[in-house]
């Protein structure tokens, strides 16, 4: 087991789109193991591999409580979205800064599980979100490119601002 480097924006390399993953074999399975490694660890509920760059459809999340429901998804695919989420969003690869989107309450994803077993599952709230943004990382998508202009230049100046000075995050909520 593995920790592995959480790439931050504005690293070009969180763009880059991942190609799916063709086989689900061993090497694949100690990736997945070192991803929810670095999920607890960092901690969050989701990582995407684009965000330690590997460049594969391939996310894990866990939004549990007690951090007792690992979810494995491999080549997802969204079926069906609905409803409205509007929910405070984080990002380990843009840490310290949060803001509000939307998103669809409801999804419906096809994936392959840890074993390499087609699943279709019906997912709801945090965890819904949760997946709506791992899948936007393996796009090359952040949550910040939902922001508006402003809101995101304003984004971008205080984390150049708060890295130059050395300084923690300053805006919790912009
Ligand atoms: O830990 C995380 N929390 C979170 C909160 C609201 C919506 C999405 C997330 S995902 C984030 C971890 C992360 O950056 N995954 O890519
Ligand atoms: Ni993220």
């Amino acid at each position: 087991m593995a920790k592995l480097t959480i790439l931050e924006f504005p690293d070009p390399r969180l763009r880059k789109k991942a190609v799916p993953v063709e086989t689900v074999d061993d090497a694949l399975r100690a990736l997945i193991d070192d991803m929810f490694e670095t999920m607890y660890d960092a901690p969050g509920i989701g990582l995407a591999a684009t965000q330690v760059d590997v460049h594969r459809r391939l996310l894990v999340a866990d939004v549990s409580a007690e951090k007792t429901e690992p979810y494995v998804l491999i080549n997802p695919e969204i079926l069906e979205k609905d409803g409205q989420a509007i929910t405070e969003e984080g990002c380990l690869s843009v840490p310290g800064y949060f803001e509000e989107v939307e998103r669809a309450e409801h999804i419906r994803v096809r994936y392959l599980d840890r074993e390499g077993n087609t699943q279709e599952e019906d997912m709801h709230g945090l965890l819904a979100v949760c997946v709506q943004h791992e899948i936007d990382h393996l796009d090359g998508k952040l949550f910040v490119d939902y922001l508006s202009e402003t809101k995101r230049q304003r984004l971008r100046k205080r984390i150049e601002k708060d890295r130059r000075g050395n300084r923690q995050p300053t805006a919790a909520v912009l």
